[in-house]
């Protein structure tokens, strides 16, 4: 969850707000406002409604061009089989703001039952999510979140907080206690990433990061070849760098190709958040010595089996209510109608070719 400070508004202002934000473009960290006053939640939940057979159950991922969104979307497709239901995979070819507003359009023409959405932007989507809210369109966002009050329940990896602090942990340990690190994020308007990198910031302030300066937070908006370029970019203007540390699959994989052919290989690590398969060859290299991630296809999994508790009316998103999700057990929606996966893994050479994703 973002943690700016929640803005009281009416809810004629707060749609102005919205719509403010969507028509300049996107919401970045500090434009992020979290309007609404929480979940929405309609009728009654029951919680031994059977789950409905033929659900028709559509994942908009950030873009569809990164394997982290193929192996996601991958765990949806076996739940959505498991469930009986109708798969559906669209979206755009790059992770900019408004890029899925179309996307969610036409699946709210095509009369889909869930939408699973990881938001490239917390605010851009909100109009039209809830329009396909009020066509009674269950709305489950998963990876990154949009705004509160334009989704049914949020499918978040493992703990903002979490992430975050372990983000900062893997700086601090591999740029060896001091010195200069920088961030290579995604977009500059991703949810997840604006997140995790504000708890890191918090966590920077802390005694025991005193010799750890963040001097930079680039974006190479999961895009591999503009990602390499900050990295590169990140070595011309501070060369005494000891970390980065890159929150994002796209980045880590393209800041440690980058290091690796380079004559910062030894000197500059590479940490952050990365896909085991893409980053396999750099540990084995020795340019990356430890990065985290959770299995992106566990939520998909668990979100096609969050929209279809929901649609067929056994949770509506309100905190306490639980809901089974077939080989991953059983889950209980927390405040602000999150659901957290579970714990993220830390990778290393010891323990890397024990996982394939
Ligand atoms: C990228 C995307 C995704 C994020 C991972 C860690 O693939 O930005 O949203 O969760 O990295």
């Amino acid at each position: 969850m973002l943690r700016s400070p929640r803005t009281l508004l009416s809810v004629t202002s707060a749609a102005l707000l919205v719509a403010g934000l969507a028509a300049c473009g996107g919401t970045t960290k500090d434009s992020n406002t979290n309007a609404g006053s929480g979940t929405q939640a309609s009728a009654a939940a029951d919680p031994n409604a059977a789950i409905k057979e033929g659900l028709k159950i559509a994942f908009l991922p950030k873009q569809l061009n990164n394997p982290y969104s193929d192996v996601e979307t991958g765990g949806g497709k076996v739940a959505v089989e498991e469930l009986k239901g109708e798969y559906k995979l669209v979206g755009p070819n790059d992770a900019s703001a408004s890029s899925q507003v179309s996307y969610i359009n036409t699946l709210i023409q095509q009369q889909q039952d869930v939408i699973v959405v990881a938001a490239n932007d917390p605010n851009a989507v909100c109009p039209s999510l809830n329009q396909a809210r009020a066509a009674k369109i269950k709305v489950i966002t998963f990876d990154s979140d949009a705004s509160k009050d334009c989704r049914d329940a949020f499918i978040n990896q493992a703990t903002t907080e979490g992430i975050g602090q372990s983000l900062a942990k893997m700086a601090l340990e591999q740029a060896g206690g001091e010195g200069e690190i920088a961030v290579l994020s995604a977009t500059p308007n991703a949810t997840n990433q604006n997140s995790w990198i504000e708890v890191m910031k918090e966590e920077l302030k802390k005694p025991e990061y005193a010799k750890l300066k963040l001097v930079k937070v680039a974006y190479g908006n999961d895009d591999d070849q503009k990602s390499f370029q900050e990295a590169q970019g990140l070595l011309q203007s501070y060369p005494n760098l000891k970390a980065i540390v890159a929150p994002t699959t796209v980045g880590i994989a393209a800041a440690a190709r980058y290091i690796s052919s380079s004559s910062y290989k030894g000197k500059v690590a590479v940490t952050g958040l990365g896909l085991p398969n893409q980053m396999r060859e750099y540990v084995k290299d020795d340019t990356v010595k430890k990065f985290a991630l959770w299995n992106p296809a566990d939520i998909g999994y668990l979100a096609a089996f969050a929209g279809a508790a929901m649609a067929s009316g056994q949770i509506t998103g309100a905190p306490g209510e639980k809901f089974k999700a077939g080989k991953l057990g059983e889950y209980t929606i927390g405040a602000d109608g999150e659901i957290v996966l579970g714990p993220p893994t830390e990778f290393t050479k010891e323990n890397i070719d024990q996982f394939n994703f």
